[in-house]
């Protein structure tokens, strides 16, 4: 079945784990990124262990190799179980990534192509293809690819495989969720749960009508 990512991006303490624990009966991960963990430090990350759900940090690492590597190791050292790094910074940077990430038994998600509008002024030609060869090639657990384009999902599918896709860009993006979880492992939704007046109801409805 379709996997339901929460992407925490709010940026109050009480708030991040209050929508927390109203969604956690529907969700399978918590996303966390920038925005939640600039604002409150990585205490969050025990704040949100009671949950018992697996946490995903987003930080999108783009660095050299050594630089990655110190990244995704204080990563791991704060409780995550997974983190996401850009794949376009070359072959041995993401490696590097995976490679951490697997030491700590944890996971590893290279952004193949992103959802938003600009994303197209250089994720063409080819180049989102060829990123997700490299998370292939480097042993990655899966990419991120855009449910604002389930065409392009489905070309990214040819190449990963059975490998994990996960998916932003569902709802407040304008991606369709009934779409795009055909066609990947997981959706992740932020503001579509967490805007909502009842960010429970929300979550609880989006996983009933994931496949
Ligand atoms: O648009 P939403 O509020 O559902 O949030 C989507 C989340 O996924 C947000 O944290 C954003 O930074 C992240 N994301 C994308 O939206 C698109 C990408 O290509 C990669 C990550």
């Amino acid at each position: 079945m379709t996997e339901l990512i929460l992407s925490l991006d709010v940026l109050d303490r009480k708030q991040a784990v209050s929508v927390a624990e109203s969604c956690a009966p529907f969700i399978d991960a918590i996303k966390i990124g920038y925005p939640l963990v600039l604002s409150t430090g990585l205490s969050i990350v025990s704040d949100l262990a009671d949950l018992a759900l697996p946490l995903i940090a987003d930080f999108k690492v783009a660095d050299i190799p050594n630089t990655n590597r110190l990244i995704c190791e204080a990563v791991f050292s704060a409780g995550f179980d997974a983190v996401i790094a850009h794949g376009f910074v070359g072959a041995d940077a993401a490696r590097t990534c995976v490679e951490v990430a697997h030491r700590h038994s944890g996971a590893a998600y290279i952004v193949a192509e992103m959802s938003h509008p600009g994303a197209t002024e250089f994720f063409h030609g080819g180049v989102a293809e060829r990123i997700a060869e490299l998370a292939v090639t480097c042993r990655a657990d899966g990419i991120i690819a855009p449910a604002t384009r389930p065409e392009r999902i489905a070309r990214l599918r040819e190449i990963v495989g059975s490998k994990a896709i996960y998916s932003p860009g569902v709802g407040a993006q304008g991606g369709d969720p009934d779409e795009v979880a055909r066609l990947v492992d997981g959706i992740i939704v932020g503001r579509s749960i967490y805007e909502a007046e009842n960010p429970g109801a929300e979550a609880e409805r989006l996983s009933r009508i994931r496949r």
